[in-house]
């Protein structure tokens, strides 16, 4: 459990029990899957087609809350992290989400490309990016997520990310629902799901590396777990304030 005002490293209580091996450390990652939000009402009610036109709206316009924080949770990251080899992959993250131009190279990115969601499903561009849509339940989580990458040592802030071990998996998902139970939401505005895929997929091979070589210990270990539960939660949270608002159809 993570109280707010436990933000900063604290030393974990002394754990006389030798450390797992980094392969069960990763099983136990894997096993908080369980509390993934691809498990909340709210996220099932979408992925099986009982959603209405408003209810996907309401979701794409406060999950753009979250989308814009994730590059200055990143940059937050990077702004903590001395070890240049860790800056150069974290680095790419950002540049996924806020695009770039880069030796003629040009990617608009990933917040462009959730903006193009929000117009495929109705919305207007402003009534998005003006935020007017986002429950404050949904701005505490998203707050809380980037507070914490700025006041945490940086390997912690890394291992919250870890949520994404089970990302590829949601957006499969919806890749493979969406079109069949909404067919009114153009197909092009599901492009970021598909760009996650594989991008979720290279963020979890670093962020796995530096959870697994840092919480060297099974007390670090345990910290490791309830940094990832607290992430499981703040994903949890949001979807509970969107369900509040929006309603979960039976
Ligand atoms: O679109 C998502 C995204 O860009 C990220 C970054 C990553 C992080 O750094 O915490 N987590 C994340 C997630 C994205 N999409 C969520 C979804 O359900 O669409 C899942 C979420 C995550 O698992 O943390």
């Amino acid at each position: 459990m993570i109280r707010a005002d436990m933000l900063k490293e604290q030393a974990p209580a002394a754990d006389e029990r030798p450390a797992w091996s980094r392969a069960e450390f990763e099983a136990q990652l894997r096993e908080r899957g369980r509390s993934y939000h691809i498990h909340h009402p709210f996220n099932l009610m979408l992925n099986t087609g009982r959603a209405t036109p408003e209810q996907i709206r309401g979701w794409v316009a406060n999950r753009f809350y979250y989308q814009i924080a994730i590059p200055v949770k990143d940059a937050a990251v990077l702004a903590n992290c001395p070890d240049r080899e860790v800056r150069r992959g974290w680095m790419q993250r950002i540049l996924d989400h806020d695009g770039f131009e880069l030796g003629g190279i040009r990617d608009e990115g990933g917040i462009e490309a959730w903006l193009r969601l929000a117009e495929a499903t109705g919305l207007q561009r402003d009534e998005v990016t003006d935020l007017r849509h986002v429950v404050p339940g949904v701005r505490f989580a998203v707050d809380a997520y980037v507070n914490f990458a700025r006041r945490a040592p940086w390997q912690e802030a890394v291992c919250s990310s870890l949520t994404e071990l089970f990302a590829p998996e949601i957006h499969k998902q919806r890749l493979a629902t969406w079109p069949e139970h909404y067919p009114w939401i153009e197909s092009a505005g599901l492009q970021y799901f598909r760009n996650r895929v594989s991008q979720a997929r290279r963020d979890v091979e670093q962020g796995l590396s530096v959870t697994l070589d840092h919480f060297a210990t099974r007390a670090l270990q345990q910290r490791a777990l309830e940094i990832l539960q607290f992430k499981l939660d703040i994903l949890w949270a949001m979807n509970d304030a969107m369900a509040t608002r929006y309603g979960v159809n039976g």
